[in-house]
């Protein structure tokens, strides 16, 4: 813990006004509580100040890094974020990538990072826990892009409070990332496609900035498909980590592929069951590490058609989350509620998810037609829900997270009752 204090706030000259002896004050009873390791001094301070802190931090003695009992997964931006094994799912937010968003390479190509913070703040108040940062293009320098992005996230709070997952193909632009993160972010990702010569050396750098990582599968076969080759390559890559590296399991997130189902090709028909069925055999192997996935990967087969896309990902992660899913790369705020996919086009993409019979993708299809609809989501044009009661209205609301009209008709339903608290 490194304690760094400006000499007060500036006052409206903008002088500080703090002297040696009032922060000498709250210095003294910080070191003798062995709460510090580094001591300075920043804006305001003065020789006479840092000769009063060196004098104190002699007398204290130092922070020693306390050993936990419990062992959670924990990242950081300025808020820390604990994973329990009773935690809900994680939402990584997914928008800010420029490979997996146009809208945000466009932004970023045109160097419009007031808008491309829009794209990250929307992430963070549609519910997103991580954030996800992908600057990888081919027209764009995304070691430079990555760092440029990141000091200016680091400059909002109500982002910077996430940690931050970078997300590159490119050991250079990981690093570039790693070295602006404040707290404790994850690298996203390191494989053994290289071999392990390369994994182990980019795991150990890994370490040394204190971030987490997570590992895909890929070896150097490539990338698993397989329920046997993703659970062979993951126990692997525990091994190394754990007993190579030094890497503490909480610290590790599998990403087993989510792999497109729906494809037309029977090879592809299983992608889906093996995920989830991976899911399950890797905790039991690799005790205390996390599993993730990008969750729209599944449905890029059906790409065009957003309704049926948004049931295929709402089931699947329900499934997913059923079998230990602990964290999902999604569009944060655009997920529907599982209990809320109509019930004929839920059994279709659960016929599929779960390969339950051998026609189900034709099925799909073929409902899947008469569904499209025109436009964007209907979470933003759905206003029929406006039309039930006023109790209805209440837990649609509730379920969705909607505080649009939550004023009157929390009124409305109050005046029906004799005490406010019915
Ligand atoms: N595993 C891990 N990290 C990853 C991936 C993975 N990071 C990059 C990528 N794959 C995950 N990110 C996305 C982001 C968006 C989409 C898919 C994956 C996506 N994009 C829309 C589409 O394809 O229809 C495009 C929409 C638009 O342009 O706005 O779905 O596998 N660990």
């Amino acid at each position: 813990i490194h304690c760094y204090p400006n000499a007060g706030l500036p006052n409206e000259f903008g002088g500080y006004d703090e002297t040696p002896a009032s922060m000498s004050t709250h210095l003294r009873e910080w070191t003798e509580s062995g709460l510090l390791n580094i001591v300075g001094g920043c804006c305001g301070t003065t020789p006479d100040h840092i000769t009063a802190f060196a004098a104190i931090a002699a007398e204290g003695s130092p922070r020693e890094i306390p050993e936990r009992e419990e062992q959670y997964s924990r990242f950081s931006g300025l808020e820390l974020l604990t994973i329990r094994p009773d935690s809900n799912y994680i939402m990584v937010g997914e928008r800010t990538n420029v490979a997996g968003s146009m809208r945000f390479a466009k932004l970023i190509k045109s160097s419009d990072y007031e808008t491309a913070l829009e794209v990250a703040l929307d992430q963070v108040r549609g519910g997103a826990n991580i954030l996800d940062v992908n600057m990888d293009e081919g027209m764009l320098e995304s070691a430079q892009e990555m760092h440029k992005f990141l000091n200016i996230l680091a400059s909002e709070p109500e982002i910077t409070r996430l940690p931050i997952m970078v997300d590159s193909s490119k050991w250079e632009v990981l690093e570039a990332g790693l070295r602006c993160l404040q707290g404790k972010g994850i690298v996203n990702s390191i494989s053994l496609k290289e071999g392990e010569e390369n994994f182990l050396k980019q795991a150990r750098e890994i370490r040394k900035y204190g971030a987490a990582a997570v590992v895909m599968a890929f070896d150097e076969e490539g990338q698993a498909t397989l329920l046997e080759h993703k659970v062979e390559v993951c126990s692997r890559a525990f091994k190394l980590l754990t007993e190579t590296v030094g890497f503490a399991p909480h610290d590790i997130i599998f990403d087993p592929n989510i792999l497109t189902v729906a494809t037309g090709m029977e090879e592809h028909n299983d992608y889906a069951v093996a995920f989830l069925e991976a899911i399950r055999q890797i905790k039991e192997r690799c005790p205390g590490v996390l599993v993730s996935g990008v969750v729209s990967n599944i449905s890029t087969s059906f790409r065009g058609n957003t309704p049926v896309r948004e049931a295929m990902h709402s089931a699947f992660l329900y499934h997913a989350i059923h079998a230990g899913l602990d964290m999902a790369i999604v569009n944060a705020g655009m997920l529907d509620v599982y209990e809320e996919i109509p019930k004929d086009l839920l059994e279709l993409v659960e016929d599929v998810l779960l390969n339950r019979r051998k026609d189900a993708t034709e099925r799909l299809i073929d409902f899947a037609e008469s569904y499209k609809t025109e436009g964007t989501r209907k979470i933003v044009k759905d206003t029929k829900w406006r039309e039930g009661t006023v109790e209805e209205r209440i837990i649609h609301a509730l379920v969705r997270g909607i505080t649009e009209h939550i004023v009157a008709d929390t009124e409305e339903i109050r005046t029906k009752f004799d005490l406010a608290l019915e």
